[in-house]
């Protein structure tokens, strides 16, 4: 069967029209950033770099990098290029701190960002016949409306479930017969078990033939699982709310890496130590320069993602850079369950909570293709280990602080003060017993 795709003339352009393209969209967009955004001009002017310097997409690296502490030293709209009545939509997700890391969209933004979920959509087999069921969480997470409107741009029917509750997720897809599901890897092997549970057939009771699933790092062999589980064909799906949500970049169905939809967002791979830029098939740091963005437009953002970039042809005919799939951050940042955790909200909840002591340890894990997150923290030697009534309440009380810092339920082990390893070093706070790799 000849590929589809949602826009062809962009997707399969020749790579020196694509360069033309995007160099002339970089020129625009670095005036228009210094221009506009106080904080651009100052790291411009601290260079001693114009606009007028930037000619074309070979002189990206010429360009200051942004990382998240700009979004955060500047929030809530200090990065934001337009006036406040022009933004029509705000998305945020985690930050180190408690502040939130906010994104701010124009209307033209989130019709470049729904094309790119449109392009995406096509390429895991959806067409305007589809029926797309999301079960990304609806709210400031990009997965839920960024599939949304996605599947609205090109015509298909959005069935927006939004995540949990998975017996009405299960129901709603043998009633409306969607072929499409959105979800987070997990989530999607998790809903095959439940169905496999319940004794559906799936293939029979559940139409599904493709899915879109990102928002976490997942392996081959997951992506191997969940074909054979629920009888679909798996794509993975990249994206940021930093950038745009899901569709920064997909795979299609020779999985030969993900498309980078470079015509609005130029991607770099650099050493994320030395910060020098890295050349294709080279793992590094993923930098990504959003070439159209008008809201909040960014230059050579540090994602923090490790991956590869790659130029080898694909099959489908498709002629974008290729991103291969994210193996890893180069920060502590943990993704549970889809939702962005770092380690320290979790420190700086158990600093602002009586009875326990900043000796902690956290343990990740994947059980029944959930992923699970135990805190284990010693209490202060005031409390009594032996009161088990208090220790029960504390338990309680600190779990809801946890699940409202970081938006994801954890299980909360108490211990005698003393019993978590001290470190003279670097303390690891962290283990992670998913095997992603
Ligand atoms: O996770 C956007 C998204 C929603 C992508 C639904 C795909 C599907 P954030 O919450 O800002 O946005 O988290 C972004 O998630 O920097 C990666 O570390 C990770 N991530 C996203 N997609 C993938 C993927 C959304 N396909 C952070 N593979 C990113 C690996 C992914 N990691």
């Amino acid at each position: 069967m000849p590929t589809k795709y949602f826009n062809k003339e962009i997707e399969t352009m020749s790579r020196p029209e694509k360069e033309a393209l995007q160099s002339e969209r970089l020129v625009k967009i670095v005036k228009y950033v210094y221009d506009n955004v106080k904080p651009y001009r100052e790291k411009m002017d601290a260079i001693k770099l114009k606009p007028s310097d930037i000619k074309g997409i070979g002189d990206i690296y010429k360009l200051p990098y942004t990382v998240k502490k700009d979004l955060r030293d500047n929030y809530p709209f200090g990065m934001m290029a337009v006036k406040k009545k022009d933004l029509v939509r705000l998305h945020a997700s985690s930050a180190t701190t408690g502040k939130l890391t906010v994104a701010g969209y124009t209307q033209k933004d989130l019709d470049v960002w729904a094309e790119c979920g449109a392009r995406s959509l096509v390429m895991a087999g959806a067409s305007e016949e589809s029926i797309v069921h999301i079960a990304y969480g609806y709210g400031l997470f990009t997965g839920g409306l960024g599939m949304h409107y996605a599947a609205e741009k090109l015509g298909a029917v959005s069935v927006p479930v939004s995540s949990g509750n998975t017996a009405r997720q299960i129901q709603l897809l043998q009633d409306f017969g969607a072929d499409i599901l959105c979800c987070t890897p997990s989530y999607a092997i998790y809903l095959a078990e439940q169905m496999q549970l319940q004794g559906i057939e799936i293939g029979k009771d559940i139409k599904l033939k493709g899915g879109l699933f990102g928002a976490e790092a997942w392996t081959e062999e997951m992506r191997n699982e969940i074909e054979s589980r629920l009888h679909i064909k798996a794509r993975d799906i990249y994206g940021l709310s930093e950038i745009a949500g899901p569709g920064v970049a997909c795979d299609c169905e020779f999985k030969t890496g993900l498309h980078f939809q470079d015509d609005h967002f130029y991607p770099e791979i650099i050493d994320p130590d030395t910060l020098e830029p890295l050349g294709y098939d080279t793992e590094g740091e993923v930098v990504i320069t959003t070439l159209t963005k008008e809201g909040m437009p960014l230059i050579r953002y540090r994602t923090r993602d490790i991956a590869s970039l790659s130029l080898s042809p694909c099959p489908c005919g498709r002629t974008s850079v290729k991103l291969n799939k994210v193996t890893g951050r180069s920060d502590d940042m943990l993704i549970i369950r889809g939702v962005n955790v770092f380690p320290s909200q979790i420190e700086s909840t158990l600093l602002g909570f009586e009875g326990v002591e900043p000796h902690y340890h956290i343990n990740v894990d994947r059980v029944n293709n959930l992923d699970t997150i135990e805190i284990v923290v010693e209490i202060s030697p005031s409390v009594s280990i032996d009161e088990v009534k208090t220790l029960e309440s504390m338990k309680r009380r600190l779990a809801d602080k946890i699940a409202s810092a970081i938006s994801v339920s954890a299980k909360i082990t108490l211990v005698a003060p003393g019993s978590v390893e001290r470190s003279e070093h670097k303390a690891k706070r962290v283990t992670d017993f998913r095997k992603l790799k």
